[in-house]
């Protein structure tokens, strides 16, 4: 199968493009190298060193005996999506090149607008592409789990069945997210429901939970081809930044009473996951949605349970939980499906606490790096629109402050 990737450069494209080379699929990659300049912007940098594309490509085609072809451009630029589709030719194209980050687009409103014009423009520069070029090519969009919010009901996967005034249908389940980009994200399922209604696209779009982890059985130990890991309050994901936080003897930082509920995805059944979608395309015309998430945890036991790991490592790590700079429900029903993926095969990996330890591991050797950015670990960025730093919820809140003041003396 021929494989384009959007977002190559990023957290998931990286280890994807790697997980379906090695799997015979041709894989060729696009970017415009966006999140390193988001992540550059917000003052931090990735955990594990991310060389300069031409070396990654290089490290690529010395391990695997083949080059990736790539394209460096932005996919706000209809022009450059349509001459990639037309060179490359894909049966499906894995699109990940949006912006992640709800806290990114929570800073204000150009960050808003940003995130959301972004979003929303570079899918429907691919709809719109794919209509042009060949309608049969499969678009595997990454949605969120974070579209539906966290409503006081079972979320099934995409749709559920409805009686009102005695008709019934199968409607979209209602769709209720929390930030700026989840709203982006939303707005991207829609326009492709409807290039499936109208157009006979096939589309599968996957609410995906948070991933977590650092390697891929692929990346072996060849740094060169590792992923970048951010580990930053905005984006870096939760199991992430504990570990990060862990790894430096920085308290591990739940947000508000971190009663939170999230499904939760290591990164390498993420790959499988994917995998399994793209071999198993839905029909012309089809809008399939799954949800794609392996366990839920509270945000506080996975506080517990990195520090009960991080400790077997001889890594000692305090939880302090922080003010919550979010606005989002901390106490809240959490029951999505997730039957679509089993259904095609899924096998979760189901070692959890071996993914946590060999992250901290690979973490330790790149501690200076995480140590020299531990002045941005608190989040400074309120969802309420107000720019301070959040405290901790009980205890000492000098000694932070005064790392950060230390750092900004340098
Ligand atoms: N959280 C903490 N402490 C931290 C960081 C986060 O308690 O130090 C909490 C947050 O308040 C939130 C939860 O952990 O309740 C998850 O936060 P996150 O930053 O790990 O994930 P989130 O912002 O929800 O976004 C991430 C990805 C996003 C994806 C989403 C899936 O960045 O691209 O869409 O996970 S989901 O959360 O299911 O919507």
């Amino acid at each position: 199968m021929r494989v384009l990737i959007t977002g190559v450069d990023g957290y998931l494209g990286w280890s994807l493009a790697q997980y379906l080379t090695v799997q015979g699929h041709d894989v060729a990659g696009a970017d415009g190298f966006l999140r390193r300049r988001w992540v550059e912007e917000i003052g931090s940098w990735s955990a594990t060193p991310i060389p300069p594309m031409e070396a990654r490509l290089h490290a690529f085609a010395r391990r695997y005996g083949k080059p990736l072809p790539f394209w460096d451009g932005n996919l706000r630029d209809y022009a450059h999506v349509e001459q990639m589709v037309q060179m490359f030719e894909p049966d499906a194209i894995v699109h990940f090149g949006e912006c992640p980050s709800a806290p990114y687009s929570m800073i204000d409103v150009h960050h808003a607008t940003f995130v959301q014009v972004n979003n929303v423009t570079t899918t429907l520069n691919l709809i719109f592409a794919i209509q042009a070029i060949n309608p049969s090519i499969h678009l595997v969009k990454l949605g969120t789990m974070g579209e539906y919010g966290t409503p006081n009901l079972d979320i099934p996967e995409g749709f559920f069945d409805v009686e009102y005034r005695g008709r019934r249908d199968r409607l979209p389940f209602p769709r209720q997210a929390g930030s700026w980009y989840h709203w982006s994200k939303v707005h991207g399922s829609n326009n492709l429901m409807l290039a499936c209604k109208i157009w006979g696209m096939r589309v599968t779009d996957i609410m995906q939970g948070v991933v977590f982890g650092l390697h891929t059985p692929e990346t072996g130990g060849d740094d060169g081809l590792l992923s970048r890991f951010d580990f930053d309050p905005y984006f870096g994901t939760v199991i992430n930044r504990y570990c990060a936080q862990a790894v430096i003897g920085h308290p591990l930082t739940p947000y508000g009473t971190g009663r939170q509920r999230r499904g939760f995805l290591p990164l390498r059944d993420s790959m499988q996951c994917l995998l399994l979608t793209l071999e198993h395309p839905p029909q012309a015309g089809e809008y399939r949605v799954l949800n794609q998430f392996e366990n839920i945890y509270e945000i506080q036991d996975l506080a517990s349970k990195v520090q009960e790991l991080a400790s077997t490592l001889g890594l000692s790590a305090e939880i302090r939980n922080v003010e919550n700079p979010r606005l989002e429900s901390e106490n809240h029903y959490y029951n999505p499906d997730h039957q679509v993926l089993f259904d095609l095969g899924y096998r979760p990996s189901e070692d959890i606490d071996g993914d946590i330890c060999s992250m901290l591991e690979t973490l330790a050797t790149y501690r200076e790096r995480i140590e020299a950015r531990r002045h941005i670990l608190i989040p400074d960025q309120r969802w309420d629109g107000q720019r301070r730093r959040a405290n901790f919820l009980s205890g000492d809140n000098d000694r932070v402050e005064h790392d950060r003041t230390e750092d900004m003396l340098q």
